[in-house]
């Protein structure tokens, strides 16, 4: 058998993963306290290949942000406004179409919605927006609403969560996104989010999408208050639910940004480099049942998020833009980036663009 080091303190971890076998919680607990960066990198490289090959998927997609009035108004959050706010906005549906329909010239096939909780805002928004968007731009899947919307639209309605996300399907609902886990742990939500729904409701909701045949993301929030302990249940948590249900496309890591957050004076800093490398290749070697694992630039920066592609990374989130969520919070990248600036960072990193749709078919590959 092939080794990087035979006598390395990880040697251990190293027969697990070439050998297929899941790891443990403590060999999750283990990669972290080690500072081999590059042979954690190895070994999430080792995974990402057996999955995916040398390719690197990228979509070519939007952001729409309807609102930013939200009831919660979470410590970690610096997009979220009270209605009464100077800044604070809610877009028409016209506004909102006239967003979507700005795609169907620039061949966007995936536009991802999200929204704070406005209490203006009732299912029958929710759904003449669908509708709206999905008659203005026909061929881009829509990807919209956290588990949180979700949540708050069937108590709002005192509908299951089920019949909530079949009302949206039917008005043009693809999948959900990955946003609003932030850690599993009570502990970190209380300082955070607390007023964000509980890790086990953000899971119900996801099962009920599942349920529906409905794919979805998974997200992880780190460089705040939480533990290393705290970063590996939160991954343990989401591949037991992987494997019952199989509904999860993608994990994408989020790297905290402290501005303009009720978190700012908790003396937090950026996330660094090192731990944001780490914290893919691990979540790559925890994750066996998860197909992808997404560097997304906008929270990374490009430069790292291209490093990434060698550390557990096979999917290079995306054109993006008017991204606002992390931009609030003081995110130094741009708004968006060109799809050869993507193909770029791809190729020069030695791996093969691939241009996939929401559900990873192949759009366009041999750039
Ligand atoms: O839910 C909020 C996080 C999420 C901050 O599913 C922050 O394909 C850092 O979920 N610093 C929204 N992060 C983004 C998101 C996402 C992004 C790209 C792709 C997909 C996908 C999902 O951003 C929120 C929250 O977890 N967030 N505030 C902040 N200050």
């Amino acid at each position: 058998m092939h080794t990087f080091l035979a006598n390395h303190e990880l040697a251990d971890i190293e027969a697990k993963v070439t050998a297929g076998e899941r790891l443990s919680r403590e060999d999750g607990i283990r990669l972290y306290r080690s500072p081999d960066l590059l042979f954690i990198g190895y070994l999430a490289n080792l995974v990402r290949t057996r999955k995916n090959g040398n390719k690197t998927y990228f979509n070519v997609n939007r952001h729409i942000n309807h609102t930013n009035v939200c009831k919660n108004l979470c410590q970690l959050c610096a997009f979220g406004r009270k209605a009464e706010d100077p800044g604070a906005y809610t877009l028409s549906l016209d506004e909102v179409e006239a967003k979507a329909r700005e795609c169907h010239g620039l061949k966007i096939s995936e536009i991802h919605i999200v929204g704070g909780l406005n209490p203006e805002l009732k299912l029958d928004y929710y759904l003449a927006m669908l509708r709206r968007v999905r008659t203005a731009a026909p061929n881009a899947a829509i990807k919209a609403f956290t588990a949180v919307e979700i949540d708050y639209l069937a108590t709002l309605h005192n509908m299951s969560l089920t019949d909530v996300i079949k009302a949206l399907r039917e008005a043009g609902l693809d999948s959900l996104p990955g946003g609003g886990a932030e850690i599993f742990a009570q502990r970190v939500r209380d300082i955070i989010c607390s007023q964000k729904i509980s890790a086990r409701r953000w899971l119900e909701v996801h099962a009920a999408a599942h349920g529906l045949g409905m794919k979805t993301n998974a997200t992880m929030l780190y460089g705040h208050v939480e533990t290393i302990e705290e970063r590996i249940d939160h991954l343990i948590q989401l591949r037991l639910l992987q494997d019952r249900t199989g509904g999860f496309l993608a994990f994408i890591p989020l790297a905290f940004h402290p501005r303009n957050t009720a978190l700012a004076d908790h003396n937090l800093s950026l996330t660094t480099g090192f731990d944001d490398l780490k914290t893919l290749a691990i979540a790559r070697l925890m994750l066996d049942n998860f197909d992808h694992i997404k560097a997304y630039w906008v929270m990374l920066g490009p430069k790292i998020a291209q490093v990434a592609l060698h550390f557990g990374a096979d999917d290079l989130d995306g054109t993006v833009v008017e991204e606002k969520i992390v931009h609030e919070a003081g995110a130094a990248t741009a708004q968006m980036m060109a799809k050869s600036r993507l193909i770029n960072l791809i190729k020069s990193a030695g791996k093969e663009p691939v241009e996939r749709d929401t559900l990873y078919n192949v759009i366009e590959e041999g750039f």
